[in-house]
């Protein structure tokens, strides 16, 4: 990953929230003007994007008690490589993304595949808040209250066959839209994946929103996948296809740096990333370090998915 060392990155490289919001408010009392005399493309995405609440988003038992990291943060600080690899890069760039109107195809080894619009995902189960533990592969973990439903109620829906044995997620590769393509850091599409028990596990959330809001494009509008217990990474944002397979997709991650990155990719503070340790991690917005739990703290929960394989072997 063509990143920067996990100490590098310090908590004011993040907008304060003060100076985020009176910039905000400072562009929205100038949007007008600005719009008129076609400056708009010079402003931050994040800033002149919709904010659209979403409803009727229920709680849900899935969701962690711990501080949650401010909205300022989750929506400037991110990893989204189609948009440039800077941090900052997608909340600057991202705004121009069109996620209306949005298909998701689903296929492959399926009795019921289908193109699904986003609208109809939308309606496809209840929304609920789900706040989860994410630990990016760089070093830096967040506490995000993200909204959606498990990827379950759609697999449930579309009937896997008996030869449904791994799903594989691509996400859009729009050059038009996504100045990063340009870079070759990624062999475009990004594409993630997870073996079929993964992908069913109740954790596994299809989601459309954060902070009770609809995702801005930054965080993977319309729809991404969340996978708590594994690196941010396996955490595909703006998908356009999910697919049905028996073979072990190849990830874009994988096929770019094979050495350093395996398919399953779960926390594991015992082994190390060949470039840096994973014994510890930055909580954004923290000075001290804490431990990094074994899949992120949700063990209980998913170990089982894993009894008799070897997790250094199969990282
Ligand atoms: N399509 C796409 N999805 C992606 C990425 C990306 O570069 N492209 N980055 C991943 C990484 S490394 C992380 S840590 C998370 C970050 O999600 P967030 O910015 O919403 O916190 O998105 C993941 N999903
Ligand atoms: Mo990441």
């Amino acid at each position: 990953m063509l990143i920067r060392k996990p100490h590098a990155i310090c908590p004011s490289e993040i907008t304060p929230p003060d100076l985020f919001r009176r910039r905000r408010e400072w562009i929205k009392a100038a949007g007008a003007g600005a719009a008129a005399l076609g400056l708009s493309a010079g402003l931050p995405g994040a800033a002149q994007a919709q904010r659209i609440r979403l409803f009727g988003v229920r709680k849900s038992p899935l969701s962690i008690d711990e501080k949650q990291t401010p909205y300022e943060a989750v929506t400037t600080y991110n990893n989204f490589y189609e948009f440039g690899t800077d941090k900052s890069d997608p909340a600057e760039y991202a705004g121009r993304l069109k996620t209306q109107p949005w298909t998701v195809t689903v296929e492959g080894e399926i009795k019921r595949p289908k193109v699904y619009d986003i609208e109809e995902l939308m309606k496809l189960a209840p929304l609920e808040e789900r706040v989860y533990r994410m630990r990016c592969v760089e070093g830096w973990s967040m506490v995000i209250p993200w909204a959606g439903f498990s990827l379950s109620e759609l697999i449930r829906r579309v009937e896997p066959t008996a030869n449904a044995k791994y799903v594989e997620f691509t996400t859009l590769a729009d050059p038009r839209q996504m100045p990063g393509l340009r870079s070759s850091v990624l062999d475009w599409p990004y594409v993630e994946g997870l073996r079929l028990d993964e992908a069913q596990h109740p954790l596994t959330l299809l989601c459309m929103g954060v902070y009770g809001e609809m995702l801005p494009n930054q965080n993977g509008a319309p729809v991404r996948l969340v996978v708590p217990w594994k690196y941010g990474f396996k955490s595909g944002k703006s998908l356009v296809r999910i697919r049905f397979q028996e073979k072990e997709p190849q990830t874009a991650w994988m096929r770019s740096s094979p050495s350093e990155y395996g398919f399953y990719s779960n926390v594991n503070p015992e082994v190390d990333h060949p470039r840096w340790s994973q014994a510890t991690e930055r909580r954004l917005g923290e000075i001290t370090k804490r431990k990094t739990l074994m899949f992120n703290g949700y063990g209980d929960q998913v170990a089982s998915l894993y009894a008799g394989m070897d997790l250094k072997k199969f990282i």
